[in-house]
């Protein structure tokens, strides 16, 4: 595979460090050329002659002029991150220095490098597989804590060792039952059937698990959506506000006061909840922008993950509250119930059911059992560091297709079809498992999916 993928043996050169003026910035250079180009511009020590895994300390020059003061880091290939000669320059960090050593590495040799054209290389030169590399980007991009857990366990090959060993333990299956074609007269089998059946079950349970765990992959890298629903005056800005512990909402006692949706973000248990406060549901308001904000409402509402309907305990009826939450469940929406304003209730204990929570979204009361409550219903207790989870849908189209082929493989077998077709199956199981990992690839693929990466990582 790697000599079919070309353009990959020039030096290249990032700044790796964030755009701007910082205390000191990196630039890194990769490939054959970097000894060679970093001894052009550090005339005090030959960088080429130095030890692996060295830091060196002086000035660097272009042609004779000092730009700045650096720390010269040496990893020679294949003991370095793209598996190839890598220099890590340290500088001041002006960006019109960063710019100035960037243009001198150009101008020695170096090639500007292209986003994720560094973890490219890593994956070309076999020093990580593809999901791992593509972890390497979710971890940049993480901003919770279970988004960065998550992403570090893949970095480390968590979930692409699982698929690896299986589609191993299939390659020789496949072997196998190849063989036995060789052998069609004579009416022989080499691949124990039973044996077979039960790799196939184990891969089918894997992928039924990893297929799965995409919903809750999704919500840790892009969190939970929760719409704030319920009639004029509820309390939904109040409550936002509270969640949020800051006064982000406008709230009065003038029934229609929220006309825009508002969306801010609150992080329960390191995973992200998107908090949408809505315009008040009526039936009846001849406000033209409320009536605008009041079908964004129920935009809000439909496309959220998960609804917080709210109500005012003194005003709501238990009738009118069946049938909201009829309106959910016809609609297929999952909801929390909150009854509001309990700090000055005159209702009694006619919303006794336990799956209503009463608070105080003035009084702050109760609202650590609705957070729970929230997170509970949502990211439920399959969270766990240990567990493997998907979050590329790249991975998942993939993991579908396997999960396809390995439907075919199994009817086929029960079937008794001929092994030239069982074999297809097989193979087509096999390419969509090395397509995850990245072992079945092609250059445009990987370009795709390099190209989002950070330029210098
Ligand atoms: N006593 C009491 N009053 C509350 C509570 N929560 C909200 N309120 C009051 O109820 C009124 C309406 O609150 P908002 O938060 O603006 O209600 P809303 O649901 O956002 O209303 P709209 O935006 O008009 O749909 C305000 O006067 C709040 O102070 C509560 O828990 N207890
Ligand atoms: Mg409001």
């Amino acid at each position: 595979m790697l000599n079919k993928l070309s353009g990959w043996s020039d030096t290249i050169v990032a700044i790796a460090t964030a755009p701007g003026t910082g205390a000191i910035a990196t630039i890194r250079l990769s490939g054959n050329d970097s000894f060679a180009i970093i001894d052009k511009l550090f005339p005090s020590k030959k960088i080429s002659e130095q030890l692996s895994h060295t830091i060196h300390f002086g000035l660097l020059k272009l042609d004779g002029v000092a730009i700045d003061e650096v720390v010269i880091a040496v990893f020679k290939g294949p003991k370095s991150y793209t598996g190839e000669d890598t220099i890590e320059i340290g500088c001041h960090g002006s960006i019109f220095i960063q710019q100035k050593i960037l243009n001198a590495c150009t101008q020695k040799g170096a090639r500007l490098a292209k986003p994720g054209e560094f973890t490219q290389r890593a994956f070309l030169h076999g020093k990580m597989d593809l999901t791992q590399a593509e972890a390497v980007a979710d971890l940049i991009a993480a901003n919770t804590e279970a988004s960065q857990k998550n992403a570090l366990n893949n970095i480390r090959g968590g979930f692409s060792d699982e698929l690896k060993l299986m589609r191993d333990e299939l390659i020789q299956f496949a072997a196998l039952i190849e063989l036995e074609l060789d052998f069609a007269t004579e009416d022989v089998e080499f691949a124990d059937r039973t044996k077979f059946y039960d790799l196939l079950n184990r891969i089918t349970k894997t992928t039924d698990y990893l297929v799965r765990s995409f919903q809750l992959g999704n919500v840790i890298k892009n969190g939970v959506t929760v719409a704030i629903i319920g009639k004029p005056n509820a309390g939904k800005s109040t409550l936002l506000n509270t969640l949020l512990n800051e006064n982000r909402a406008i709230v009065s006692d003038i029934a229609g006061t929220t006309r825009d949706t508002i969306e801010e973000v609150l992080n329960i248990r390191g995973i992200l909840f998107r908090l949408i406060d809505t315009a008040g549901i009526r039936s009846h308001s001849s406000d033209v922008i409320e009536n605008i904000g009041i079908e964004k409402s129920f935009e809000k509402m439909k496309t959220a993950d998960i609804v917080l309907y709210i109500f005012d305990i003194n005003e709501e009826t238990p009738g009118s509250l069946q049938k909201q939450k009829q309106i959910f469940d016809e609609a297929g929406i999952q909801y929390l119930l909150a009854a509001n304003k309990a700090d000055i209730s005159t209702a009694g204990n006619i919303f006794s059911d336990d799956n209503i929570f009463h608070i105080s979204a003035k009084n702050k009361s109760n609202i650590e059992n609705l957070t729970d409550a929230l997170y509970e219903k949502t990211v439920r207790d399959t969270l766990s560091e240990d567990n493997t989870i998907i979050t590329n849908a790249r991975h998942y189209d993939a993991l579908v297709k396997v999960r396809s082929s390995l439907s075919d493989i199994m009817s086929g077998l029960d079937t008794n079809v001929s092994g030239d077709l069982l074999s297809l199956d097989i193979r087509s199981c096999l390419y969509y498992l090395g397509e995850i990992t990245g072992e079945v690839t092609n250059e445009d693929k990987l370009d795709f999916i390099f190209s989002k990466f950070c330029i210098g990582k």
